[in-house]
């Protein structure tokens, strides 16, 4: 049976290569990004020869927007099996710094963009009795960052809080919901360039694609409530 998966944040960086991954499983795909850049995305997967691939322009904290990407995804292919919440933002200041709008664009993208993915697929995957939700949230959310991380280790935090509670609401309807949590990992994240040969010790993105792939494709009876990865060269006391 076709597994249908819904990803966000896949213009690039983690969620592009977690899309070309489920691509390769032979999932149908619906994939979204804030800017035109998605739709290469799809391109790219097309070249591959992937062809069941839809790619909406949509802003994850938008519900209206969001509504629509599960609306078409079960319109098309009838069902909707995964959603991947990858769509994040960081960005790294003294919290002094940090503005009340920037402050409410971290939150409205790294926590309500969750909030409002989950609450769109949940009536479909309540109705088929299955789905996997998986959010890409991060290994900060075991621990601090010192200098500049205040505001985005606590979207982090607000996240796997909301997928514990979650996990524990739907599993009566055989839902399992999970975190990805990433140390540091070679993206355009934070301003980043990818392949920037200082991060080459950085974990790269596949190696949190299979992480997700893993978790999203198990076997129904299993549940992984999260998995934390990160860089040998990178600890912190947890
Ligand atoms: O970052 P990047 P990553 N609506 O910048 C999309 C977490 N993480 O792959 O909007 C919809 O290369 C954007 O597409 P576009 C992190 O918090 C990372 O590293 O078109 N999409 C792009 O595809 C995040 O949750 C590290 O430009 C929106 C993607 O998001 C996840 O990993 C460490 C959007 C970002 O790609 C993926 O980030 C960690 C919106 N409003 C956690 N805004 C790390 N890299 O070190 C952005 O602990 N996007």
């Amino acid at each position: 049976d076709k597994q249908v998966a819904i990803v966000t944040g896949a213009s690039r960086g983690i969620g592009k290569e977690i899309a070309l991954q489920l691509a390769e499983k032979g999932a149908y795909l619906s994939i979204i990004g804030s800017s035109e850049e998605i739709h290469h995305t799809k391109e790219e997967l097309e070249k591959q020869g992937y062809t069941n691939v839809l790619a909406y322009t949509a802003d994850v904290s938008d519900e209206n927007e969001v509504d629509q990407v599960v609306e078409g995804t079960k319109k098309a292919y009838g069902k909707v099996d995964i959603l991947v919440n990858n769509a994040g933002i960081g960005d790294f200041k003294p919290i002094e710094e940090v503005t009340v709008e920037e402050w409410r664009r971290t939150y409205d993208i790294n926590v309500q963009g969750v909030f409002l993915a989950t609450k769109a697929v949940l009536p479909i995957m309540k109705s088929q009795k299955f789905g996997t939700i998986i959010t890409v949230a991060s290994d900060v959310s075991r621990y601090t960052i010192p200098e500049g991380g205040a505001l985005y280790t606590s979207t982090k935090y607000a996240v796997q809080g909301f997928m514990g509670s979650l996990a524990q609401e739907v599993r009566k309807d055989g839902i399992r919901a999970g975190t990805i949590n990433p140390g540091m990992v070679d993206t355009y994240f934070a301003n980043g360039t990818q392949g920037d040969p200082e991060k080459s010790e950085w974990l790269k993105v596949h190696d949190i694609a299979e992480a997700v792939v893993y978790m999203a494709l198990a076997p129904k009876h299993m549940v992984i409530d999260e998995m934390h990865l990160h860089p040998l060269i990178q600890d912190y006391p947890r």
